[in-house]
């Protein structure tokens, strides 16, 4: 039977000790973080998500800002937004919620942002910073995950980890720093030959390929640790992850619930990098 790694209660620990340090960061500035959330279009879901973000903020004492633009605005408003908020010194953090609306290039927008100020780690130079090792800012979904193995307990040095999915947000990222963490690592994607193979191996399987209950008891190891990054809404609006749960639980040692599990971890990594873009801003 499978421990649950409670995301919401280890975010809500992880977010006091923020909370301290903004704190003290204040006291010593006279000033606190602040984060410029920028949003573009109605999708519903990303509504949800800055929504999570602005309260969080909130409650441990980060200064938000969201900036909504409508979907049909056109892709040079949105590039001189972000020139506006990179020379504003009052700016610490800067996130473009995405994805952006169809006709948007995204990469072209993401690379916009001052790399002191991509508290997502999305553009190039933090990108290549997570590569080889020498990072301030670690992207918030795949760092969240890190976080919570490592406050479970759950040693990854040695480890086989599968990650399922190879995105450049939470994939890709995610086996480089299983990979920082001497885990032995494996990405699978729709191209992967007898993708069960692999993750039958896996001492910890990251899923992360956006296909509701995707991840079947039979293709999972006695014992392995199953971390959860789907995030699927079902036709009722309720949430459901990429692992079936109610199938995979006698069989793994650790699961992470969908929601409460990696997503509230997400949005919590977001709180640090913010605090830590604005101390290297000082
Ligand atoms: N730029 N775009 C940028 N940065 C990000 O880090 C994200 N991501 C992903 C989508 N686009 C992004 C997020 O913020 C996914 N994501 C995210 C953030 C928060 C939650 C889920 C995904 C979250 O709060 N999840 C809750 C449930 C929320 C609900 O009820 O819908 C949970 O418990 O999982």
């Amino acid at each position: 039977m499978a421990a649950i790694i409670d995301g919401k209660a280890i975010s809500a620990q992880i977010r006091e000790e923020i909370k301290e340090e903004v704190c003290s960061f204040v006291s010593k500035h006279g000033k606190a973080p602040s984060l410029t959330v920028v949003i573009v279009g109605e999708d519903p879901a990303s509504q949800v998500y800055v929504r999570n973000k602005a309260r969080a903020c909130a409650q441990v004492g980060i200064v938000s800002d969201v900036i909504r633009l409508p979907a049909d605005s056109d892709e040079d408003e949105l590039l001189s937004l972000i020139k506006r908020l990179n020379e504003d010194s009052g700016v610490n953090g800067i996130l473009v919620q995405l994805p952006l609306p169809d006709g948007f290039d995204e990469k072209k927008v993401i690379c916009a942002i001052d790399p002191k100020k991509d508290v997502d780690a999305f553009g190039y130079e933090n990108v290549g910073r997570i590569l080889t090792g020498d990072y301030d800012f670690l992207p918030c979904t795949p760092a969240g995950v890190m976080e919570l193995l490592r406050r479970s307990g759950i040693e990854v040095r040695g480890k086989d980890c599968v990650v399922v999915g190879r995105s450049n947000i939470v994939g890709k990222p995610m086996a480089a720093l299983l990979l920082h963490e001497n885990g032995t690592v494996t990405v699978c994607h729709s191209k992967t030959a007898d993708l069960p193979s692999h993750t039958r191996r896996a001492d910890i399987l990251v899923a992360a390929l956006g296909r509701p209950g995707f991840i079947k008891a039979d293709m999972i190891k006695d014992g392995a640790v199953l971390i959860d990054v789907g995030i699927n809404r079902r036709e009722d609006g309720t949430l459901t992850g990429d692992v079936d749960f109610d199938g995979c639980f006698e069989k793994a040692s650790a699961i992470t619930p969908v929601p409460g599990g990696v997503g509230p971890m997400t949005i919590t990594m977001l709180l640090k990098n913010t605090l830590k873009a604005a101390e290297k801003q000082i």
